[in-house]
């Protein structure tokens, strides 16, 4: 081959690489990067980087940069913002058929929690997406959800009656808690730390590690291991990145977000260990012994209600997992 060709077909091989086009790919969560969501977040954009050669990259946005929750869910089902680390809390406004495993004391602990969202019933409703104009790209976690308030210790749902609680915009939850006498109040995460500072809410309840993040030590002093939610959290990912991967780029993102949820998981553990001591020392009075069988008793009324909404097969089809 002559020289001058060879120089010629070179500089275009060089040139095609360069401009191997590198997509960067906006992701948003509620709570810090340093927190469980920012860890699984930062594992799946790492994973898709290495997996396409660079080819995807993420710009991460940790502490609701791109709004609450339910805003950013919107966004990626309009394609404005291509991927959401959510709790499930608003998504069943979305996908209705998440709802099920929003019900409160449904799970029995972590363990059964995640056999469920692994196995076909989790994988069934990720199912359930793409007709709704969003890809689920697999279950992260956010954890189990405890109550905190600034007024007193809750042992008992007698002791829970009468406060204004936060909730998340998701009404499963609400139904539930009102029978505790809990005087449910939906907002959106952002808004959650100023509600309390200025005492528009009584408390709020979201598991240890967004608790720890949050910093929410420095406005509630109160916190009961009440364990009375499982939260799940998805990996939401916008059709319009979605359509234009290859079938092995599809791969490669779904393998990310398998592993992105191991290691959320791991996080979640980790702060389940250590963070209940760290809010102690940050100053909360922790109630660690509630009375869990008067909560699930109260409870009662609202299941009939679930039971009706989903199907008592299907709430027994999860408990029944071991
Ligand atoms: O997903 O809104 C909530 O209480 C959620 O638990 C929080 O945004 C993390």
């Amino acid at each position: 081959m002559k020289l001058g060709t060879l120089a010629a077909c070179l500089s275009l091989a060089l040139g095609a690489s360069a401009f191997a086009q590198t997509t960067t790919l906006k992701i948003g969560y509620a709570t810090t990067k340093e927190s469980h969501y920012g860890v699984g977040s930062t594992v799946f954009c790492d994973e898709v980087e290495k997996g396409t050669q660079g080819r995807y990259k993420c710009q991460q946005f940790p502490n609701s940069a791109l709004g609450g929750e339910r805003e950013q869910i919107e966004a990626v089902q309009l394609g404005t913002q291509d991927l959401v680390n959510t709790s499930t809390g608003p998504v069943g406004n979305f996908v209705p058929e998440v709802k099920i495993v929003d019900i409160p004391f449904l799970f029995r602990d972590y363990d059964h929690a995640r056999k469920v969202m692994d196995g076909p019933i989790g994988q069934d409703i990720l199912a359930k997406f793409p007709s709704k104009g969003i890809i689920a790209l697999g279950w992260t976690e956010n954890g189990f959800r405890h109550m905190t308030n600034s007024k007193r210790d809750i042992v008992k749902p007698a002791d829970a009656a009468g406060l204004k609680m936060r909730t998340m915009e998701n009404k499963v939850h609400m139904d539930g808690y009102r029978t505790f006498g809990i005087l449910p109040t939906p907002m959106a995460f952002p808004e959650l730390f100023g509600a309390l500072q200025q005492g528009t809410v009584d408390g709020q309840e979201n598991p240890i590690p967004v608790i720890l993040s949050a910093k929410f030590a420095q406005v509630q002093n109160h916190l009961s291991l009440t364990g009375h939610v499982y939260s799940p959290a998805l990996l939401l990912l916008s059709p319009r990145v979605w359509n234009k991967l290859s079938d092995a780029d599809k791969k490669v993102f779904l393998d990310a977000a398998r592993k992105a949820g191991a290691a959320q998981r791991k996080k979640v553990n980790e702060d389940e260990d250590n963070g209940i001591a760290q809010l102690e020392k940050d100053g909360m009075k922790v109630v660690r012994k509630v009375d869990g069988a008067a909560f699930r008793e109260a409870l009662k009324p609202a299941y009939v209600g679930y039971a009706k909404e989903f199907g008592a097969d299907n709430i027994k089809k999860i408990t029944d997992v071991q």
